[in-house]
């Protein structure tokens, strides 16, 4: 049966190099040792690449690039960020299945991922590149005490997870383009789409999704994007775990959120300050009505960009997109 076939999975990525022996798995699990080793071949098939070191028992040495809630979840080193993951492995978009999910009641912290989108959106309606396997695809549904209009700031906050996550799992140093972009050079690796289920008594749930380019080639990408778009493998020239990076982001995500909600935006902006490849820089902003040119001088303590026009004017802006 698969449950004991995952959790024995799960028992050993827990380990880690340390092997566990066939005898203690059986203890553990209350079945005979054939059957663990049945289980092992099962995983074998899965995609799992399984050591047995004489006399000291079994251990993992690959696990497939899945990531599937229960291997998304063994190992993951938060309090609320996916304590609830639903899985698909394709969906039309996973901010779709989170809106459908909140209005649900789905708690605080729950996460959709799928290895596939159809419809990935970006705002406005934008199309959503979304290669099977080969990104992270996901929605967090967060229920947050705060009003409606600080929403924004949650793709601000996220930025800074993300870029800090990337960061510890592969070493690559991206940079974040205001509001919700993360690059490498002016090439896009991520976007941020931070939706809101609100009413009068103000926000019932904020649904935050992330696409991370992780694993594509060049050819992978849909002509559309191909010359703007790419992935953590272009950048680094090896293949990333998926897995651990979706953990990372969700640890950094809650970590920041946390902090974001307890003391305010003031500490985040400057990490986000750190990492901002729009600051000090001469951009434009389109936005729906007009277009502005000037200095992009640095974000408010509400994550507000300030640009400075050739008329010395400063202006708030709150949305658009920004070009470099
Ligand atoms: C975004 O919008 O960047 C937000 C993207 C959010 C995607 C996630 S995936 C999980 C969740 N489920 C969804 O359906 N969406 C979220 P925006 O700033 O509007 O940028 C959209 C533009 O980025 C498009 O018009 C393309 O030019 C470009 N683009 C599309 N796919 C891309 C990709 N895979 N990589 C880089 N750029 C892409």
């Amino acid at each position: 049966n698969i449950t004991v076939t995952h959790k024995l999975a799960t028992r050993l990525l827990e380990a880690g190099d340390q092997p566990v022996s066939g005898q203690q798995l059986a203890e553990e699990f209350g079945v005979s040792r054939t059957a663990i080793w049945k289980h092992m071949k099962e995983l074998e098939e899965m995609g799992y690449e399984i050591e047995s070191v004489r006399k000291k028992g079994y251990r993992i040495q690959k696990s497939p690039d899945s990531l599937e809630a229960f291997l998304v979840q063994s190992g993951l080193k938060t309090k609320r960020l996916g304590s609830r993951i639903e899985y698909l492995e394709q969906c039309a978009s996973t901010q779709i299945v989170a809106h459908q999910l909140a209005q649900e009641g789905a708690l605080d912290g729950t996460v959709v991922i799928a290895d596939l989108q159809t419809e990935g959106r970006g705002r406005l309606m934008r199309k959503w590149d979304s290669a099977k396997g080969q990104g992270i695809w996901m929605s967090i549904i967060l229920r947050p005490d705060v009003p409606p209009h600080k929403a924004p700031q949650f793709t601000l906050v996220a930025a800074v997870a993300i870029v800090r996550a990337i960061q510890s799992i592969t070493g690559l140093e991206a940079s974040i383009k205001w509001p919700n972009d993360i690059l490498f050079g002016n090439k896009k690796a991520t976007g941020i789409l931070t939706e809101l289920q609100s009413d009068a008594d103000g926000i019932q749930a904020l649904i935050i999704g992330i696409g991370v380019n992780v694993n594509q080639e060049r050819e992978d990408f849909d002509a559309a994007v191909k010359e703007i778009a790419t992935s953590l493998r272009l950048e680094s020239g090896q293949a990333v775990n998926r897995r651990k990076l979706v953990q990372e982001i969700l640890r950094y995500l809650e970590i920041y959120t946390e902090m974001y909600i307890e003391l305010g935006f003031g500490p985040l902006k400057e990490l986000w300050e750190g990492h901002s490849a729009t600051i000090g820089k001469a951009v434009r902003a389109r936005m729906t009505r007009e277009t502005l040119e000037g200095i992009a001088e640095g974000i408010t303590e509400d994550g507000v960009l300030q640009l400075r026009t050739a008329d010395g004017k400063l202006h708030g802006i709150y949305s658009a997109d920004i070009e470099l």
